[in-house]
């Protein structure tokens, strides 16, 4: 037997090999590992539709885990409930608000957890910087990554693709992989306002309405919505990010399945 130093080495590179070999074709590339992302990439892996989470940081639960101005908590309506069931989320109704507050370390861990055994794959410190596109019709077919440490060690190295049926932009207020297709590809006319000042209530509604496909191949979720579609912001109520993901999901295995 070899010695142990080169054995972690070579298991390491054939199983991530092994891996990326797979994930390369896909159907769903998820941008993003926050709540709309994760809640998303759960719903399409258990419908059977094979589904890589990319992640910037070497975390999970994006915003969730600043709670509220950094409490440990965060709120959702009813709407969310069968949502954090379905992740077997604890939560408490709190009858004087009319809400249900649950702990932000447990959303978070969950949420990825229920991805990940729902077959998902999610890889960390990957970062999206490009699409792949097709003209005429135009469409997405994936996307242009790059290691994370890359631009933070503003080196110049050229990335690498992955191809997929659908990409989902769950990156948040930046709304990113929009941002790209809005500079790189004006003519298809896509145009990003930004998000509104603080209106919880209407922003809770409209952010799940506005889910859904921008352009063939690509479709947005979470605060990425409220950057489109220039929307208020809630702060720190997560029903219509989850219901948002659950939304983009059930878009994406219609039109998939419709092929
Ligand atoms: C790879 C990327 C890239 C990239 C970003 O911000 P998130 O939590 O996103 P959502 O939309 O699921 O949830 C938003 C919510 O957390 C929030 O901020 C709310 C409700 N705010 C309301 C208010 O009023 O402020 O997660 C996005 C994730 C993050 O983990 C990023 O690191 C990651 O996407 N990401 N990953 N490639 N180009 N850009």
């Amino acid at each position: 037997m070899e010695p142990l130093e080169p054995r972690i080495s070579k298991t390491i590179w054939k199983a991530t090999a092994d891996d990326w070999l797979k994930l390369i074709n896909t159907d769903v590339v998820v941008v993003g590992a926050g709540p709309s992302g994760l809640t998303a990439a759960r719903y399409l892996a258990n419908s059977g539709l094979k589904t890589v989470v990319l992640e910037r940081r070497l975390s999970f639960g994006g915003g969730i885990g600043g709670g509220g101005m950094l409490l440990h908590k965060i709120v959702v309506d009813a709407r969310a409930i069968p949502i954090l069931e379905e992740f077997r989320v604890r939560y408490e109704y709190v009858s004087d608000y009319d809400l249900y507050v649950l702990d932000s370390s447990e959303l978070m861990a969950k949420l990825a957890t229920g991805a990940i055994d729902a077959g998902a794959k999610i890889i960390h410190g990957v970062t999206v910087e490009d699409l792949i596109v097709r003209e005429e019709p135009f469409r997405v077919e994936g996307v242009v990554i790059q290691w994370s440490a890359v631009p933070l060690a503003g080196l110049h190295v050229d990335p690498l693709f992955m191809y997929s049926k659908a990409v989902i932009d769950a990156t948040g207020h930046d709304a990113e992989v929009l941002r790209i297709l809005e500079r790189k590809n004006p003519s298809v006319g896509v145009r990003l306002p930004g998000e509104r000042s603080a209106y919880s209530e209407l922003s809770e509604l409209k952010v799940i309405e506005m889910t859904g496909k921008v352009v063939d191949g690509l479709y947005v979720t979470g605060m990425a919505v409220a950057a489109l579609r220039h929307l208020h912001r809630m702060g720190p109520i997560f029903s219509s990010m989850l219901l948002s993901g659950k939304k983009v999901a059930e878009e994406i295995l219609r039109d998939v399945r419709r092929g």
